[in-house]
């Protein structure tokens, strides 16, 4: 089993907005090795920190198919500096909201800057899959879901259906 375990609808530290990493200690790294853990066991292709309780501007992505070997992507502090007006939908799917998916619009392509694991500032164009997923994955550190982008109706049958859920296992 994974070192930290990723937190379920409606855990309410799914709403908060992460801080900014001010320095890349120790902890961070150690954090960015277990988000990689609990990634790929879950499995999924994206996971922003707070979806194991921490919240700190990380995200951890990874878009490799199953075949190619593995592209493990950290993005500390990441910030959408550009968007495309082309949109594009994608059924998406979220690993704090297990078995439920839906279909999304964003932006196409996506300008993206952030800090890499030695601090180091970098921009990248994000198009395709990696677009949707690192859209997603900064809506996480802003305490959004994707459920949020849904309509009103979808959204709180969704929440409903998994704050029961949550309260039946607590019983
Ligand atoms: O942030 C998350 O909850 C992870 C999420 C990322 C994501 C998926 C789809 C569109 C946008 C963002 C997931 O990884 S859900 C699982 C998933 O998509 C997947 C799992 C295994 C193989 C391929 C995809
Ligand atoms: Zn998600």
């Amino acid at each position: 089993m994974a070192k930290r375990e990723i937190i379920i609808l409606p855990d309410k530290r799914l709403r908060l907005v992460s801080a900014p990493v001010k320095k890349i200690t120790a902890d961070i790294r150690t954090l960015v090795e277990d988000m990689f853990e609990a990634m790929y066991e879950a499995p999924g292709i994206g996971l922003a920190a707070i979806q194991v309780g921490a919240p700190a501007r990380v995200v951890t992505i990874d878009i490799a198919k199953k075949d190619d070997p593995k592209n493990p992507q950290v993005f500390i502090n990441p910030e959408i500096v550009e968007s495309s007006d082309e949109k594009v939908t994608y059924e998406e799917g979220c690993l704090s909201i297990p078995e439920f998916y839906g279909d999304v619009e964003r932006p196409a392509q996506v300008k993206v800057k952030y800090l890499d694991l030695d601090g180091k500032k970098h921009e990248v164009e994000a198009n395709g899959l990696f677009a949707t997923c690192i859209q997603h994955e900064i809506d996480h550190l802003n305490g959004v879901l994707f459920i949020d982008h849904l309509s009103k109706l979808k959204r709180d049958r969704v929440i409903k259906k998994f704050t029961k859920a949550a309260k039946r296992t607590a019983e």
